[in-house]
């Protein structure tokens, strides 16, 4: 029996959804608390080093900050029934969708909560003020700072009115094949959440299914995505609507047409941006040579590519690779057919490149803070 642990976080928390939905689903014992407490700001905050959610406390004071970190950490427990499918090519997709809800969907999960200002932003003041601090006078003000500096953050990420229409006409397309997807099955990979679920609720759920303007567009042409997003914060498996599927992956590592179209589309935008910041990273990595355990920065610097034609300028985050690298370790430790099957695969998605595909310096974690190897 695992002790209840604190999660520091808060709803609208693109990152924290990943972190909370592991802990419900695997019925780990915890209790949400907002970052905006005495005990953040006095105890947490000196031992993690910096302002970030989620972050978990432990019964003992020891600490994780991270949600990749945070359910690698309970994902090995003893008597926890890992996330992660045992069979080689749902064991692979399952790491990249991981991948795709922590760094692949930021564009849209960014424009749909930045640039409907008339739906959301009285929903997102109300949300922001609940980071003041304790004690904070006027808790409004808070709230602005906050949405000021992750409006900026939406334009670093490539948002922009010239990517406006690219990555509506991407999104769009994308909730249409993932809602066929879930008229098929209850969670990506079956009848229970994989690792890859719990990277993807991370922008449906805080940003793309709470924000007004999402959730509504998201309830009327997806959903069923929307379903999933409900299922993914509940304890029991949810999946009524599916009387006969077995809470299990789906068998003979079948990965169904519907999920392949899904990733295929998601492609078009995950690898050209994934080569663009690798170039810019490694040439960062050039004229930077960090030593070994200096910190790594959330961007450094910036890529470009197209989209249908339309260029895309985005930050380019080492922490990207981090993820990629989880999924090209799952995928190099494979025997030889098992490679081949899952090369052919992604050679059919176009995701190939993301297999071999690197940053020339490795990133670790030191003291709770990612560090150059
Ligand atoms: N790689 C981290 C990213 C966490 C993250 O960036 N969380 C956001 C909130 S959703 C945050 O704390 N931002 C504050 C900041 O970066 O200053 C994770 O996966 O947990």
């Amino acid at each position: 029996m695992i002790e209840a642990c604190v999660l520091y976080g808060v709803p609208f928390s693109l990152y924290t959804g990943k972190a909370r939905a592991y802990l419900i689903k695997q019925r780990i014992p915890y209790r949400e608390l907002v970052s905006a407490t005495e005990q953040y700001f006095n105890v947490v905050l000196p031992a993690v080093h910096r302002w970030r959610i989620p972050t978990i406390e432990f019964p003992d004071g020891t600490f994780i900050q991270d949600g990749t970190i945070i359910v690698e950490h309970f994902d090995k427990q003893p008597g926890v029934e890992s996330a992660v499918p045992p069979t080689p090519k749902q064991k692979v997709v399952s790491l990249l969708f991981d991948l795709i809800g922590m760094e692949g969907l930021l564009r849209p999960a960014m424009h749909y909560r930045w640039n409907f200002p008339d739906d959301n932003d009285g929903y997102l003041q109300q949300s922001f003020a609940t980071l003041a601090p304790p004690g904070t006078e006027d808790p409004s003000a808070v709230a602005k700072n906050g949405m000021e500096r992750m409006r900026a953050a939406a334009v670093a990420f490539g948002v922009v009115p010239e990517t406006f229409a690219v990555v509506e006409e991407l999104f769009e397309e994308l909730l249409e094949l993932l809602d066929k997807h879930f008229l098929q099955v209850p969670y990506l990979l079956g009848g229970k959440p994989s690792l890859g679920d719990f990277g993807l609720i991370a922008p449906f759920y805080g940003h793309l299914s709470r924000d007004p303007y999402p959730s509504s567009m998201m309830k009327k042409r997806a959903p069923r995505v929307f379903r999933w997003t409900e299922r993914m914060n509940r304890t029991e498996s949810d999946m009524g609507e599916f009387p006969e599927q077995k809470e299990a992956f789906l068998e003979g590592d079948d990965i169904p047409d519907t999920l392949k179209a899904v990733l295929k589309k998601i492609g078009e935008d995950l690898v050209p941006e994934s080569k663009a910041a690798a170039e810019c990273i490694n040439q960062w990595l050039a004229d930077n040579n960090p030593a070994a355990g200096d910190p790594v920065e959330r961007g450094v610097g910036f890529g470009e590519f197209e989209l249908r034609g339309t260029k895309v300028t985005a930050l380019a985050q080492p922490w990207r690779f981090f993820l990629l690298a989880r999924v090209q370790t799952a995928f190099n430790e494979l025997d030889d057919t098992q490679r081949q099957e899952v090369r052919d695969l992604m050679k059919d998605l176009g995701l190939a490149p993301l297999l071999t595909l690197t940053i020339d310096r490795q990133i670790k974690r030191h003291d709770h803070l990612e560090v150059w190897g």
